[in-house]
């Protein structure tokens, strides 16, 4: 049953897929390609939270109707929550996904607490104000990457209750853990109760 359809303000193809998976017919997913906007937000903010009212902001005063954009970082434990909110650009405005990984395994090299969680903030523009949503993917990093789906930090990051990365899982299995997808649900029985 379709409820209803809104923007998702993001160039992030990979967050498309997974939210359009997570959320089936419940929702129609309209990705910003899609929708014929061609723009680059800037993440100008140092939280999670400030970052992702700035992207759907920024989409609703550019249409005038209901949309949502998510931000995520990487906290790791023993490097004080980094990435975090600059998991993108960790290592340089290139946003290359190796180029980060292997940042991140240098400078976990000689700690031994390998903990880390994925932290997804969804702010959802409904009838003029904004809703935030949060999900939490709490796990470990390991030494070496392993996997090729995925995206971002999936190779290296084994999820709680999972003996593999993210990489190594479909986007079915991936969903069954993740961050995002627990961030979405609360979008989607928001918008079930207000429909
Ligand atoms: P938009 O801002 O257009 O939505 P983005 O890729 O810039 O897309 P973020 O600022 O939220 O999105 O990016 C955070 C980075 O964190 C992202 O580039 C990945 O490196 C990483 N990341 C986010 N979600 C992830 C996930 O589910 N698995 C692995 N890495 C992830």
């Amino acid at each position: 049953m379709l409820i209803t359809e809104l923007i998702f303000a993001t160039n992030n193809v990979n967050k498309v897929a997974e939210i359009k998976a997570v959320v089936g017919t419940q929702l129609e997913v309209i990705s910003l390609k899609d929708a014929g906007i061609d723009i680059d937000i800037a993440e100008p903010h140092d939280t999670l939270e400030a970052n992702a009212s700035e992207k759907s902001f920024v989409i609703h005063t550019l249409t005038g109707k209901n949309c949502f954009s998510e931000d995520t970082g990487l906290e790791v434990a023993a490097l004080n929550g980094a990435p975090g909110v600059k998991s993108a650009r960790y290592a340089g405005d290139g946003r290359n996904f190796q180029a980060n990984i292997d940042l991140l395994l240098k400078n976990l090299e000689n700690h031994t607490n390998r903990s880390a969680q994925f932290r997804t903030v969804v702010s959802l523009i409904w009838d003029e104000k904004e809703y935030l949503f949060e999900g939490i993917c709490k796990g470990h990093i390991l030494q070496q990457q392993s996997g090729a789906n995925g995206f971002g930090y999936d190779p290296v990051f084994v999820p709680e209750g999972a003996t593999k990365t993210f990489a190594v899982m479909s986007m079915e299995e991936k969903n069954q853990y993740s961050h995002r997808k627990k961030a979405i649900s609360q979008l989607v029985a928001f918008l079930q109760q207000h429909l």
